[in-house]
């Protein structure tokens, strides 16, 4: 499937320092300064509805991370999907009597331009789970002549993973079995379906039903791959085994991350299938997350119909730590928009603070677990100090302008 358009990114002096990133499987802080290239997978979106700004946060953290790593030398391959089928985007079609396809495409197209629009650089592969589906259906066999996979006996030709044969089962999210319960459920599993070996088996493949697209399956019949073993298979077939990082919102910690961590380390006996598994916060309006189910969106492209500045929008979610769960409200955004005409002005003085020593500060900042708070405050104590007219760096403002652009992805 097609990228997105990814613009020029300034190139500073010198480099940055390791980055240093919270993995939600070992609860704590760790570097991520891999010996090789650095590898990313970020789970994309499920396209039924348009970008809202809870995307956009989590696109924004990865974003950063990408950023960071490439400022300390690292080449960086980064893989995100579309997820162009499942039932929510079926039951949308549905209910709008659309065809499924044109909604999925559409969306997609409006998510690539909120991408550019926000100066998102853009994935190195952006992979549809349709495209997909030979290469998941190949690995479904696998996993069923392995023995870590079966069959229902119900005439559906459903299959499911059995989750006794990963060892490590709970590692990623550090839930106990009490809790996977609850939430297996809330978030798209079948913990009462019949004939199942154990509740939290996840979906492999769903077999062929009337009125439902499905594709050949090969051995494995006609039908639909699960969500999870779809994210594995695309990371682990463009990235291989052991990425840096996995990433999303932490609403994907359990089942979704999970149950990818379980199919991918069975298929390559590879553990763990990432070495930094990251989690954005949920972003939500008045005090509830912000989801297609609940209908509480705003949309990127809404603001930017509004005339609504990207940069601002982005200055606005990155006001708040990546991993806080945290509120969308308008007065962030007029406060962004002050922010930014301020640092405009500065940016553009004859000559203002050190910006080595900006560019320093900043770089310390990100590659403590993304502090964009941080770093969004030196920059207002520069923009400050150059507007009271402290000119000790003529090259201060251009190099302030270029930090911002390279490291946090605002352009002044
Ligand atoms: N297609 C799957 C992932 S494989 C999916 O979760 N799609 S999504 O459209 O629901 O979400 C796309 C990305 O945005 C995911 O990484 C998800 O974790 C993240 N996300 C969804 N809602 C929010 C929110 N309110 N705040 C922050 N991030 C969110
Ligand atoms: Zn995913």
């Amino acid at each position: 499937m097609e990228s997105w358009v990814g613009h020029e990114v300034p190139r500073l002096p010198g480099r940055g320092g390791p980055l240093r990133l919270y993995d939600s499987a070992r609860q704590g802080v760790h570097p991520s300064d891999p010996d090789g290239p650095a590898t990313m997978y970020v789970c994309g979106i499920t396209p039924y509805d348009a970008t809202h700004l809870g995307h956009a946060a989590t696109m924004i953290t990865f974003d950063l991370v990408q950023r960071m790593w490439r400022d300390t030398g690292h080449e960086v391959r980064y893989v995100q999907n579309v997820t162009d089928i499942d039932d929510p985007l079926l039951e949308r079609a549905d209910r709008d009597g659309e065809d499924w396809k044109v909604l999925a495409m559409r969306e997609t197209a409006l998510f690539r331009e909120d991408m550019e629009a926000l100066r998102i650089i853009p994935p190195e592969h952006y992979v549809g789970a349709v495209e997909s589906i030979p290469d998941i259906a190949e690995k479904v066999l696998v996993l069923l002549k392995d023995g870590a996979a079966y069959r229902l006996e119900d005439g559906t030709g459903d299959v499911y993973f059995d989750i006794s044969a990963a060892p490590r089962f709970g590692y990623e999210s550090n839930l106990s079995r009490d809790e996977m319960l609850e939430i297996f459920p809330e978030r798209g599993g079948d913990p009462d379906r019949a004939g199942k070996r154990d509740p939290l088996d996840p979906l492999l493949w769903r077999g062929a039903r009337d009125g439902e697209p499905s594709w050949p399956g090969g051995e494995l019949g006609p039908g639909r791959p699960g969500w999870h073993i779809e994210c594995a298979v695309i990371a682990l077939g463009l990235l291989g085994s052991t990425i840096d990082v996995q990433g999303g919102g932490n609403d994907l910690l359990f089942p979704h991350h999970e149950c990818s961590a379980a199919h991918a380390e069975r298929l390559t006996g590879a553990a763990p299938f990432a070495d930094h598994y990251v989690h954005a916060g949920m972003i939500g309006l008045d005090g509830e997350k912000m989801s297609k189910s609940r209908g509480n969106l705003v949309f990127v492209s809404r603001l930017r119909a509004d005339r609504v500045d990207p940069m601002a929008v982005r200055l606005a979610l990155l006001s708040g730590h990546y991993r806080a769960d945290r509120s969308w409200t308008e007065d962030l955004l007029t406060v962004a928009e002050e922010r930014l005409r301020r640092w405009r002005r500065a940016a553009a003085a004859p000559a203002g603070p050190s910006g080595e020593a900006f560019l320093a500060s900043v770089r310390d900042r990100l590659t403590d677990d993304l502090d964009s708070p941080g770093a969004l405050r030196l920059a207002d104590e520069w923009a400050d100090q150059a507007l009271a007219g402290v000119a000790e760096d003529p090259a201060g403002p251009a190099l302030f302008a270029a930090t911002l652009d390279a490291l946090l992805g605002l352009r002044l």
